[in-house]
């Protein structure tokens, strides 16, 4: 685990706003963070001012874009008649292996909401939370995440599952999704806004790719009156805090936020605690992190506007490290993208992996395209990874060549052998003329 997360001093409700580090985002502009809102005056006046939750209800769903609202709707009850099917069973929402903010918050909205229908649901990751903001949100809101290690999966009884939730990712990135397809358990919900990762069997699916972060899908589902939120209820409101906290992740501190993420922000603004969210946002970066942004710096290579950077091996719990070198190198004057991969080594199953992330500013340029033509595909037909807006990430396994050596010139040369390899592939789409001329 890294160790500097924000520690009680950093929460003391007087510490003013300081530069933010959104989890996937740039780190060098201030939080804006607007002075005068307080925590403990939330928003929401309608209980006093309005006559009820009848007249409530419209108001929340004005807070919606026309299109948004008739998508809502219509899914909305489709999802609750999904959920009434389902009540009383005990679920298993599954993260991707590194969680970020969107999919933190919106599992756990998604468990509020199957509590009403006593769905007993239990958030689980294979990975490890290895963003400082992550851990900080976490242990700030005590979100109810679990880290299933792989030992822990290994004992497991899946048997007292009856059903398998994906919330922003769809299955590929996550090692739950074999585990729980070997022990039968059925797909019952998807809500993601990555775009499609292939034929999905679930029985809900709400599959959005034009909105920036699954929190708006969750949000607009709490406007919708799945579940009230209650400014008196520490859950909700730290709940959708950590809403706030991932859509503003997702979307670059809402400056790529679209009219229906702004409002979704909006309707939270009511429910959520400023000052909760100002710690979380101020968790500073470990040392090991720093290093590897050193790393990416030292080692970058500059070509056609791309910003191609390997960072050698790191420690599993500092693979976030890799999209933060990222966010770091596309600030760069005259880059538009760049590209941070490492090898991750981990210590608890000896295992190694190619971990590489990329940023873009560029509109023409799509992530999850990129990424899929660059690396093509695995002996299953899988990709090796995907993005969305602004940005994507890969993970290529290294098969027989895993494993940890003691010799230094066998560890050292396995890294040339795969920085050459991932560089070819990218230099293919970043000078594709070079094809020609050779
Ligand atoms: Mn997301």
């Amino acid at each position: 685990m890294i160790e500097s997360v924000a520690t009680p001093k950093n929460a003391t409700p007087k510490s003013k706003a300081q530069p933010s580090q959104s989890a996937n985002q740039s780190a060098n502009q201030p939080a804006n963070q607007p002075a005068n809102q307080s925590a403990n005056q939330p928003a929401n006046q309608s209980g006093e001012q309005r006559s009820g939750p009848e007249q409530a209800a419209p108001t929340s769903q004005g807070w919606m874009t026309p299109q948004a609202r008739s998508t809502t709707e219509q899914k909305a009850s489709e999802f609750r008649r999904v959920l009434e099917q389902h009540r009383g069973e005990r679920q298993l929402v599954a993260l991707q292996d590194f969680p970020d903010p969107d999919a933190l918050s919106c599992a756990w909205a998604y468990k509020l909401i199957a509590q009403q229908y006593d769905i007993r649901c239990d958030i689980v990751y294979a990975g490890a939370l290895s963003h400082q903001e992550n851990i900080a949100l976490v242990r700030l809101t005590n979100l109810p995440a679990q880290r299933w290690s792989p030992q822990v999966l290994r004992e497991k009884d899946f048997s007292v599952y009856q059903g398998c939730v994906y919330v922003d990712n769809q299955g590929t990135t996550t090692q739950f999704q074999s585990i729980t397809q070997q022990a039968r358990i059925p797909l019952v919900v998807v809500i993601d806004h990555h775009t499609a990762q292939g034929e999905l069997n679930a029985e809900f699916i709400d599959l959005r790719p034009q909105v920036r972060a699954t929190a708006t899908i969750l949000t607009q589902y709490l406007q919708s009156g799945l579940i009230k939120f209650d400014t008196n209820n520490s859950e909700h409101v730290k709940c959708a805090t950590a809403l706030m906290h991932g859509l503003r992740s997702d979307t670059n501190r809402l400056m790529q936020a679209q009219e229906e993420d702004f409002l979704a922000a909006a309707y939270l603004s009511r429910f959520y605690d400023t000052q909760l969210l100002n710690s979380v946002l101020q968790a500073s970066r470990s040392k090991r992190v720093m290093d590897v942004i050193e790393r990416s710096l030292r080692n970058r290579m500059l070509q056609n506007n791309f910003s191609i950077a390997g960072v050698g091996y790191l420690r599993y719990d500092d693979r976030d490290a890799i999209p933060q070198a990222a966010d770091f190198l596309v600030t760069e004057e005259n880059v538009h993208t760049a590209v941070v991969y490492g090898i991750v080594h981990d210590e608890d199953d000896d295992l190694e992996v190619v971990i590489g992330s990329l940023r873009t500013s560029k509109i023409t340029l799509d992530p999850d395209e990129f990424i899929k033509e660059a690396f093509g595909q695995d002996a299953q037909g899988r990709f090796f990874g995907g993005g969305r807006s602004m940005a994507g990430g890969f993970e290529i396994p290294m098969g027989f060549l895993s494993g940890f050596n003691e010799a230094s010139d066998y560890t050292r040369m396995k890294w040339e052998v795969f920085d050459a390899q991932i560089k070819q592939k990218l230099l293919r789409l970043v000078n594709p003329d070079d094809d020609i001329l050779t």
